[in-house]
């Protein structure tokens, strides 16, 4: 069979997020995005030899329908639902077959049923194979559910030769699976469970090095997204990866629980394995929200504390902030930004809360009368889609735009720089990765071309940034970054 493995986007409906990196894709004049959903090269590992496969990934380009799918396989989060129905029916409408999957699906199959020829229920190792035997078959059920958690022992090397390699700047791995809490707003533990399942560190070593062998040099280059929820929920298996992780040669980042800072024997072996980032759900300033939110974990740890702790070992912490939950007023939004002033964390990153599908949030707020609708296109923490409990929707909307505004101002970028500059945090990344002169000389070019915009602010950003492009403590991917964080901010 030929079949179509799909990613949808928000299409025309979404906001604009950090996550389209629509401004990367100006900047280096190319349609690029940060990775390949790492479903898609399973999809293509699960499936026996024989078949035909191409990826449509619409962040970086259109789906060739007249390609002559025989079968089309859609993975989809709930913000992009409404393009995977619409992708769905249009392959319907030429006689071809759709399956749906994914975390949205999985919670909600009946509502993917009626856009759909077939879904599947939670992870597709099981059952992929069973799926394309029934299609070419003509025999395709409407439902195929996964029986068990999969292990991820027996997991295949996924497959990333049919993927445009080139469009995008990272890849992704994952190593475990499961997440031990049970926030509120959270549908990990819910689809994914909350045992931990991991890899094995030698299957993920071949992963990276299968992904090397297909080109990829991930010091000055790329760098690798550890896909795990929380990469050291098991720490034996944490201690043992990051050993394994340092002959690699790579940039790496990835997502943990706060507790993460205690551990200095984890953060040390992190570091010299090659990170660069964490990712941590900070989610509020305030004790009591952490505790309606069950994220028990956070409430033992001073936030400026666990900032300098990790700080102090050379990797970002990127701190991830919920906005709108039910303890908070409108003072939170100040609050939030006089927390970003002090702490001078350089790219955290702002969500107003989303009640997604399968969540318990979900379930409260609904039971409360206060979801104000399932148009899943703006489930995507950029809108609005509940009352709040101490403000009102608009107010909410304005508060998140006034504090990533504010975060994201040139002039609160500018100062973040320096402090990160004058203190040489990148000055041993840039000692063992150096970025090299033609990427500067180009990043400084590019710079220059963008004065002719006329955009007063950023022009007068540039003109303060130029003459630092060559100082070898800067590093330009986090000027690019912070100008997508920008761009994204105040086009909200
Ligand atoms: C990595 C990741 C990212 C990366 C994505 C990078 C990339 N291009 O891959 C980044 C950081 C960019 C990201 C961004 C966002 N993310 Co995210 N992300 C994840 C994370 C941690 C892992 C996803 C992953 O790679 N899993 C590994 C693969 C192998 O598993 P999988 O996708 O579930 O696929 C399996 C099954 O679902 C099934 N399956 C999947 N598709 C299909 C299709 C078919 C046909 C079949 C048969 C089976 C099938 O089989 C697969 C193999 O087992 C998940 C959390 C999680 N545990 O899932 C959140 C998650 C997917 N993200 C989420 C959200 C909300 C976002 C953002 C909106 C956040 C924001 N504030 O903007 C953005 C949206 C970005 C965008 N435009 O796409 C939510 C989605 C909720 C939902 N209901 O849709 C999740 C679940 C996190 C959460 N805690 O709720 N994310």
């Amino acid at each position: 069979m030929r079949i179509a493995l799909i990613i949808p986007t928000g299409g025309s409906q979404g906001a604009q997020s950090f996550y389209d990196y629509a401004f990367y894709s100006k900047f280096l004049l190319a349609k690029k995005y940060i990775s390949c959903r790492l479903a898609i090269p399973t999809l293509a590992a699960l499936t026996p030899a024989g078949h035909e496969i191409r990826v449509f990934d619409e962040n970086i380009g259109e789906i060739d329908y007249a390609w002559g799918a025989d079968l089309a396989a859609i993975s989809v989060m709930t913000m992009f639902a409404p393009r995977a129905y619409e992708i769905a029916g249009r392959y319907r409408t030429q006689g071809v077959k759709t399956v749906l999957g994914g975390i949205h699906p999985s919670l909600l199959p009946d509502e993917a049923l009626a856009h759909s020829d077939s879904v599947v229920i939670g992870e597709a190792e099981e059952v992929w194979p069973a799926v394309l035997h029934d299609a070419q078959a003509g025999r395709l059920k409407r439902v195929y559910q996964a029986g068990k958690p999969a292990d991820l022992t027996c997991s295949p090397l996924p497959v990333r030769t049919h993927l445009a390699r080139g469009r995008y700047l990272s890849d992704v791995v994952q190593t475990t699976k499961g997440c031990p809490y049970r926030c509120e707003f959270c549908c990990v533990h819910a689809f994914d469970g909350q045992r931990i399942r991991n890899k094995t560190v030698a299957q993920v070593v071949r992963e990276i090095e299968s992904i090397q062998g297909l080109g990829a040099t991930y010091k000055k280059k790329k760098s690798i997204f550890f896909a795990d929820d929380n990469i050291i929920a098991n720490k034996t298996f944490a201690r043992d990866l990051f050993q394994a992780l340092k002959p690699l040669n790579i940039n790496w980042m990835c997502q943990a629980s706060m507790n993460i800072a205690q551990e200095q024997e984890l953060l040390t072996s992190m570091r010299v394995s090659g990170c660069g980032a964490i990712f941590i759900g900070f989610e509020s300033l305030q004790a009591d929200t952490l505790d309606q939110m069950h994220k028990t974990v956070n409430r033992r740890y001073d936030y400026l504390d666990v900032i300098a702790k990790i700080q102090a070992h050379g990797m970002l912490v990127q701190a991830s902030f919920i906005l709108g939950s039910d303890g908070e007023g409108p003072s939170a939004f100040e609050e939030l930004i006089d927390f970003i002033r002090e702490s001078r964390l350089l790219a955290p990153v702002f969500n107003i809360l989303t009640p997604f599908p399968g969540t318990e949030l979900f379930a409260r707020l609904e039971a409360q009368g206060r979801i104000l609708h399932k148009d899943w296109s703006r489930y995507d923490t950029k809108h609005v889609v509940f009352t709040p409990a101490r403000m009102t929707a608009e107010e909410l909307l304005d508060g998140y735009r006034r504090v990533s505004r504010e975060v994201y101002s040139f002039s609160s970028i500018l100062e973040r720089l320096h402090y990160y500059w004058d203190m040489g945090f990148w000055k041993e990344h840039n000692t063992i990765d150096p970025v090299r002169f033609r990427y500067r000389l180009l990043f400084a070019i590019r710079l220059c071309s963008l004065l002719a915009s006329r955009r007063m602010e950023r022009s007068r950003f540039i003109a303060r940034i130029l003459p630092r492009v060559f100082d070898p403590r800067v590093r330009v991917s986090s000027i690019l970054a912070l100008m997508a964080y920008n761009d994204s901010a105040y086009s909200l």
